[in-house]
């Protein structure tokens, strides 16, 4: 049976009050020009701005490399951040070392802020020896436990709830910690982004929830997500601050950000950030966004590239120049290709380690299976 084809979804109009953030207007400090508006420029020192930039750099030489390299079938799957960099790294760099992340999947550079050795998330994507679980974790799925970055979630907003506990928690034991949920446009039609929101708002959960609408769901655009005029106003229904940002301006994701987690510390309760940002290569290297949407939509988005912008501004700010950032550019890309090519280097995981990690004594089917398995007649390695 054919389905017919729905027409797009209105988003509806509200009136909002004047104070309000959620609505369509976009929250910016970076102009043009690429100075900042004095009014609202978080101030961030030029030091941690040129951390940032680096940081910004490798994460997208990551996503680059990670590519090739799935493409040419040296790791099996690879899930980047292209053009969303700004609203991972402006929101993961106001977080505290008490705070907690809970990543969906496109937040590597919020990790690598948080400590994760890049040979370590590198391991991960390879599933080789070095790779603490051995490959049996989904391929860019890292946690790191020491830098509080929780399990990436590949069910869509199943962190959400797990940010509000630890958000509740924390207020419960009078503690001043933040969880930071990460999600997409999605993700805010499940079940899962109604339950958080909700019990954060009525238990005034120490939590931030980041939703970057990149405006795709894999192949469904946000026309067909929702009638709602933005997403953030959805934070209204749960009593919640709703805040609409441009997720490529990092220095304006770091100003909403912080008032979020102010608000958050200080017991006020959650906030919904919606950081609007794009999507620009496909869902996945498993994705061909060229099946459902025309290149013409993806070009205004890459002249308002976060990494030009924040380029821009360094330059602007007189602490950058165009020799100094083709250096950074290439250090960014050598370390990478050198840490990629070390973990490559691992071999897989011992043919044992099948039968390891799950049973504390293993049973004696199991037993067999292994002896069977590691008989003369058999490989002794997962090829
Ligand atoms: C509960 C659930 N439903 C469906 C999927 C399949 N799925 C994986 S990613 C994805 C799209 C998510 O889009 P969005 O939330 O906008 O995040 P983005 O990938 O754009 O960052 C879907 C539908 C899933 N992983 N989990
Ligand atoms: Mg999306």
């Amino acid at each position: 049976m054919r389905v017919p084809e729905q027409p797009p979804a209105r988003q509806a109009k509200v009136e909002l009050e004047p104070t309000d953030r959620s609505g369509a207007e976009l929250f910016r400090v970076l102009r043009s020009d690429g100075s900042a508006d004095p009014a609202t420029d978080p101030k961030v020192g030029s030091k941690d701005l040129g951390s940032l930039y680096r940081l910004m750099l490798l994460n997208r030489a990551l996503d680059e490399r990670m590519t090739t390299l799935q493409r040419q079938g040296r790791i099996g799957f690879y899930i980047g951040s292209v053009g969303e960099e700004a609203s991972i790294l402006g929101s993961a760099f106001v977080m505290r070392p008490n705070d907690w992340i809970f990543p969906a999947y496109r937040e590597h550079g919020a990790t690598l802020m948080r400590g994760m050795p890049l040979p370590r998330f590198l391991a991960n994507l390879f599933g080789n020896e070095l790779d603490p679980i051995r490959g049996r974790q989904m391929p860019c799925h890292e946690a790191w436990e020491p830098g509080h970055v929780a399990s990436s979630s590949s069910p869509l907003a199943t962190q959400l709830p797990h940010a509000v506990g630890v958000g509740w928690a924390a207020r419960l034991k009078g503690r001043d910690d933040v969880a930071l949920a990460y999600f997409g446009d999605g993700a805010t039609s499940t079940h899962d982004f109604h339950t958080g929101l909700n019990f954060a708002g009525v238990f005034k959960a120490q939590t931030i929830f980041l939703c970057r609408n990149n405006q795709w769901a894999i192949s469904v655009p946000l026309s067909a997500q929702t009638a709602s005029e933005t997403l953030a106003i959805k934070a209204r229904a749960y009593g919640l601050p709703g805040v609409r940002v441009d997720g490529n301006d990092l220095l304006a994701v770091i100003a909403v950000t912080r008032q979020a987690h102010e608000r958050a510390r200080s017991g006020q309760g959650a906030t919904l950030i919606e950081a609007v940002t794009y999507r620009v290569k496909g869902h996945s290297t498993s994705d061909d966004p060229r099946a459902y949407r025309k290149d013409d939509e993806v070009e205004p988005w890459l002249r308002r590239d976060p990494l030009v912008l924040l380029r821009q501004h360094l330059v602007h700010l007189g602490v950058l120049t165009g020799a100094e950032d083709e250096t950074l550019r290439a250090q960014a890309e050598e370390e990478i290709r050198t840490a990629a090519a070390q973990v490559e280097k691992a071999g897989p995981p011992a043919l044992e380690s099948l039968f390891e990690d799950v049973f504390a004594k293993i049973p004696w089917h199991l037993e067999e299976q292994r002896a069977e398995a590691l008989s003369a007649s058999r490989p002794t390695r997962l090829e």
